[in-house]
């Protein structure tokens, strides 16, 4: 009788499960207001390979608040589905020779069977894939309905590119000495006309909006996503550069205007070559060629010798008429701020190194402390009174650095040369992917009519098969090859014109995801308004952190969008966000090269499902690592089979009222829910584990050596066991529940309503000190008033006895735990 065989547990439910299908959302019970609302979604996974341990661990987490929300009487909605474009199948399937869908579309199969054996309570009839047609339909349609909000446009604009590979690289594929991570090559820059999401129209907003979002998101999250809008507040200022005209800069220091002793235009953009005189010429387009071989992250580092170029000019400082020569450098970046900056050596270290390596002057305008300059000499960031800082109109000296800003606005405000602004670091969204699996860009290019958008229905532009061609990147996109498919008439005059053969970058697809499992299977539009009013916003968002930045705030970009366009009302997509830990081994990343990887499939024909899972939420806080070196799979199954066979020990019929049942069990059954309550809406689930193996336990000692197990007590302490342990072990539940004589599904129980009265504790001890020692400990009731326990303190006989006749002077109560008697004489 002591255990149960976990693979046949697993054999017997999943055709069960599947037929009574209990977590089916119910969109017209929401529609109709007649349950609220709850909306669970966990990432969905890219279809490389099968489900890994990390899987394991996200999905076990989900699937605990997904189920728990179910019981406290929620229509949850927990739909899954397939990021299944974008380059890891391509990757994948180039490896294995194959086509990407096939690749694709197999893996999918094998990661659902994997999903259901797992337990997990999605809703599966909201199963979707990007790389469906279906799907990417609505992925072109809300990229046109972007493009007609002036969201999407296609600039110029350099990239870094690989002369070797033939490729455009994103930054992260450019190694810090500036060489291509793949062949070594070095990389250079290239013009290439793309596809932009104009996500800096939102900059205020979605920097503004983290807000709110930071009690119920994790924290770390908000900070990074803080740090990629990356807000800076300072001041536009207007140069005049001779021979050329005004040219604005940001900075975020105004109040160093007066230390402005020379003026950097980044080498690589248009207005360095535009204000380059003609002597200068020749020095400048060698440097430029120079710079073009530089990364960004090397551009900006404070480490790296500064080099430059004169272009033959002077720009006016406005504020003291001092003509100041204007140079074009690499430090300063062509896409940030205005492309120039105003240099102030004195307060900025990269500007001070330019100075000394091209002997320009160097003024301060900040007073740092007096042993400052003896300390080797250099740019003083630090804050202080304000020098050097006057003209005939304005004077900043004395000033600290935040007066100082806000008096040099208000002058500048009113010459008309400058004024106070808020620049972000955020850049618009780079979606052009000369890659062939993913969703075509819905643009058609004529000769007469430029731009035309595919006509709304003619979409999807589906992807041509191109079976047996070669997909390996060249720098353009494979799709050019299909000339079929290429060339097409304009919608516009009928005349010959040629599709876009860019395709979207994957991370467009996952941006709306949540919004098409409302309605994956509506031909006529991309999702249904009155649902997305009725399911949204997601309530629960949970993820990896390698999501954090990118993806969040891409979804972010398309909830206040669709908001603007009138398709929904509310405006941030994820009401609460939480990224779980990685799961590790021996302190290490699971990898091939380590050799620690830990197989799931291993894990699971060993353990079973249930045990694996348990494993995994009892290890330690969700968003902490976990250690599969230090946690015990073998010793969930065994607490597993300890708590299935309470169910068999059961001898009162179901339902049985557990009123007249032993009390103290009684008293541990309702004190763990109402605990479990708590912790589950917290996300403690280790911490409900606890309490359920703490729950077992005491069931275990009424049945053998208190009330027994006949007593009413017993079956609900059992049935409460098996209603929790379902949040995490949903086979071993069920077949507790059957054993304890009920219906299948577990999940369709009723959550225990938490008595009061039994959470109510008998007694507390309180500590009676005198004079700081304690004198005695009394048992008193839980709810006693002060002035009760006061007399009841200073009547006991120990008390009296310390006292010994002494003066009471004072008593300090703090019911019902202390009493602290302080006495003279
Ligand atoms: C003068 C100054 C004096 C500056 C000083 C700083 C300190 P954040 O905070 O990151 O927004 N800057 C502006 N545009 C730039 C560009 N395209 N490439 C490189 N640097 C640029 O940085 C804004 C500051 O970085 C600006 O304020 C500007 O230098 C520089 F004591 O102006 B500052």
């Amino acid at each position: 009788p002591g255990s149960y065989d976990v693979h046949a547990v697993e054999e017997k439910w999943l055709p069960v499960w599947e037929k009574l299908d209990p977590f089916r959302a119910d969109d017209a019970a929401v529609l109709a207001g007649e349950r609220p609302k709850r909306y669970a979604l966990t990432m969905f996974p890219y279809p490389s390979g099968d489900l890994h341990m990390g899987h394991a661990e996200v999905f076990a987490l989900h699937d605990v608040i997904s189920r728990y929300w179910r019981f406290r009487g929620f229509e949850v909605l927990n739909p899954m589905g397939w990021d299944s474009f974008g380059l890891p199948a391509e990757n994948a399937a180039i490896r294995n020779d194959e086509h990407p869908a096939t690749y694709t579309y197999a893996n999918i199969e094998t990661q659902l069977e994997s999903m259901k054996r797992y337990g997990l309570c999605f809703d599966w009839s909201r199963r979707l894939h990007t790389s469906d047609p279906e799907y990417y339909k609505w992925t072109q349609w809300l990229f046109l309905k972007l493009r007609e909000q002036g969201l999407a446009y296609r600039k110029n604009s350099p990239v870094n590119w690989c002369p070797n590979d033939q490729t455009v690289l994103a930054n992260e594929q450019v190694l810090a000495d500036g060489t291509c991570e793949r062949c070594g090559a070095e990389v250079t820059k290239k013009e290439l006309t793309q596809w932009y999401f104009k996500t800096t129209h939102y900059a205020q907003e979605l920097y503004d909006r983290l807000d709110d979002l930071q009690d119920t998101w994790i924290g770390k999250v908000v900070n990074s996503q803080r740090n990629w809008i990356g807000r800076s507040e300072g001041a536009h200022v207007v140069f005049e550069v001779e021979g050329h005209g005004p040219v604005t800069v940001f900075t975020t220091r105004p109040d160093t205007l007066f230390g402005a002793t020379f003026f950097v235009v980044a080498a690589d953009a248009k207005l360095a070559a535009e204000i380059c005189a003609p002597e200068q010429r020749e020095a400048f387009e060698v440097y430029l060629d120079e710079v073009r071989k530089a990364s960004d992250i090397d551009r900006l580092s404070t480490e790296r010798p500064k080099t430059g170029v004169f272009l033959g000019r002077y720009a006016v400082n406005p504020v003291n008429g001092e003509r100041i020569p204007v140079w074009a450098a690499d430090y300063v970046l062509a896409d940030y701020g205005t492309g120039a900056i105003m240099a102030v050596p004195a307060q900025d270290q990269r500007d001070w190194d330019f100075a000394k390596a091209f002997d320009l002057p160097i003024v301060r305008t900040v007073q740092p402390p007096a042993d400052f300059e003896s300390s080797g000499g250099e740019a003083f960031t630090g804050t202080g009174p304000a020098i050097n800082s006057a003209n005939d109109e304005v004077s900043l000296n004395g000033m600290d650095v935040p007066e100082a800003k806000s008096t040099i606005i208000a002058w500048l405000e009113s010459k008309g040369l400058g004024n106070g602004t808020i620049n972000f670091r955020l850049r618009d969204w780079l979606l052009s992917r000369q890659r062939y699996w993913g969703a075509p860009i819905p643009i058609i290019h004529c000769p007469v009519d430029g731009e035309v958008a595919v006509p709304e229905d003619q979409l999807p532009v589906e992807l041509p098969e191109l079976r047996g061609a070669d997909l390996k990147p060249k720098g353009t996109s494979p799709l050019g090859a299909a000339a079929e498919w290429v060339d097409v008439t304009c919608p516009t005059c009928g005349g010959p014109a040629k599709r876009d053969t860019d395709t979207m970058d994957t991370f467009v697809d996952s941006s709306w995801y949540f919004f098409r499992y409302l309605s994956p299977h509506d031909d006529d539009r991309a999702f249904d308004p009155a649902l997305a009013e009725a399911w949204g916003p997601v309530d629960f968002y949970l993820g990896g952190d390698e999501h954090a930045v990118l993806h969040l705030l891409y979804s972010r970009f398309f909830t206040k969008a669709l908001r603007d366009m009138g398709l929904i009302t509310w405006d941030e997509p994820f009401s609460a966000y939480l990224s779980q830990g990685k799961v590790v081994n021996n302190g290490r990343k699971m990898s091939k090269s380590l050799g620690n990887g830990v197989s799931l499939g291993d894990q699971l024909s060993e353990y079973g499902v249930d045990a694996v899972r348990l494993t995994l939420v009892f290890a330690s806080p969700p968003e902490d690592n976990i250690d599969w070196a230090d946690v015990s799979p073998a010793g969930s199954l065994r607490f597993l089979q300890r708590a299935w066979r309470l169910s068999g020990d059961v001898t009162s019929e179901p339902g049985t009222p557990a009123t007249g049942g032993d009390v103290a069990l009684r008293k541990v059954t309702h004190k763990t829910v109402h605990e479990a309550e708590q912790l589950l809406e917290s996300y403690r689930f280790n911490v409900v584990v606890a309490r359920v193996m703490e729950l077992v336990n005491a069931t275990r000692k009424a049945i053998d050596s208190g009330c027994g197990p006949a007593d009413p007590a017993v079956r609900e302490a059992a049935e409460t066991v098996a209603i929790l342990l379902s949040l995490v072990a949903p086979y071993t539940a069920e077949e507790m529940w059957e054993r304890l004589g009920h219906q299948p599904s577990v999940a369709q129980a009723a959550w225990l309503t938490v008595d009061p009265e039994l959470l109510v504790e008998d007694s507390v001890t309180a500590v009676v000190q005198i004079q700081g020692k304690v004198r005695a400990r009394l048992e008193v009731a839980p709810d006693i008033t002060a002035a009760d326990l006061e007399a009841v303190a200073l009547a006991d006989p120990d008390v009296v006895r310390a006292i010994d006749g002494r003066d009471v002077r004072r008593v300090i109560v703090r019911a019902p735990k202390l009493v602290n008697v302080v006495v003279g004489g």
